[in-house]
Parts: structure tokens; C-alpha cells; sequence
């Protein structure tokens, strides 16, 4: 059996706190297929992060350009105005952001604009 001093510090290193930040939400929402395009994108996260890419892409692999405020703080929620409509067909969001934790994470959002 574990002493009780040996449990504690077992329980202390299984804390949360060395976790990294987490994505728990986006708009479009991943995997959406959508009427029309959007007109932003957003990115929401458990903690606040400091994001550092958001690029938008469509299936051949072209730059749709978006205009991100440019304040390098780090919020939990993060957004992007696309300053061109998008074009229809399958679009994706490619993120990075320094994890509150000083971690690089990052991922892809896929999505599906509909031509009207
Ligand atoms: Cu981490």
C-alpha cells in the first residue's frame, strides 16, 4: 500500500493544471455543411490563448483571406472576418495557438459551403 505521503503527492501530479488548452468550440462548427458562406470564423477554447494562425483554405489548397484584429493578448474566444465571400465547396480553418500552459497546439476545422 501506498503511504498517505506517497498518495498526495500522486494525486498532486495527476492535477489538470499541466494540461494544455483545449479547443471547445469553433462557428462554423467542425464537420458543418452550410447554406451559405459564413461571414467570420471563430475559435472558442476552455482558457484563454494566445492564437497565432487561423487560415482559412479551399480544396485546392488557396489562401481565402481573413482579417483578424491583430491584439496579440490572449482571449478565450478568437475571431477572423473574411474579407472576400468564400468561395462554395469544402473550406478548411487551419489554427495554432500558444497554450496557456506556453504549449504550441493547433488543429483543422472542416467545413462544407453550398453553392445557393
Ligand atoms: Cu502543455
Amino acid at each position: 500500500m501506498f503511504s498517505p505521503r506517497t498518495l498526495l503527492i500522486l494525486l498532486l501530479m495527476a492535477s489538470p493544471a499541466a494540461a494544455h488548452s483545449e479547443l471547445r468550440g469553433s462557428a462554423p462548427q467542425d464537420g458543418a455543411t452550410l447554406a451559405a458562406a459564413p461571414s467570420e470564423v471563430i475559435l472558442r477554447f476552455n482558457e484563454p490563448v494566445q492564437v497565432t494562425t487561423m487560415r482559412l483554405l479551399n480544396a485546392a489548397g488557396e489562401t481565402i483571406p481573413l482579417r483578424r484584429d491583430g491584439d496579440p493578448a490572449p482571449y478565450r474566444e478568437e475571431r477572423a472576418t473574411l474579407t472576400t465571400p468564400a468561395p462554395t465547396g469544402a473550406l478548411r480553418l487551419e489554427w495554432r495557438a500558444i497554450s496557456a500552459d506556453g504549449h504550441p497546439i493547433g488543429g483543422t476545422l472542416r467545413f462544407t459551403v453550398h453553392a445557393p
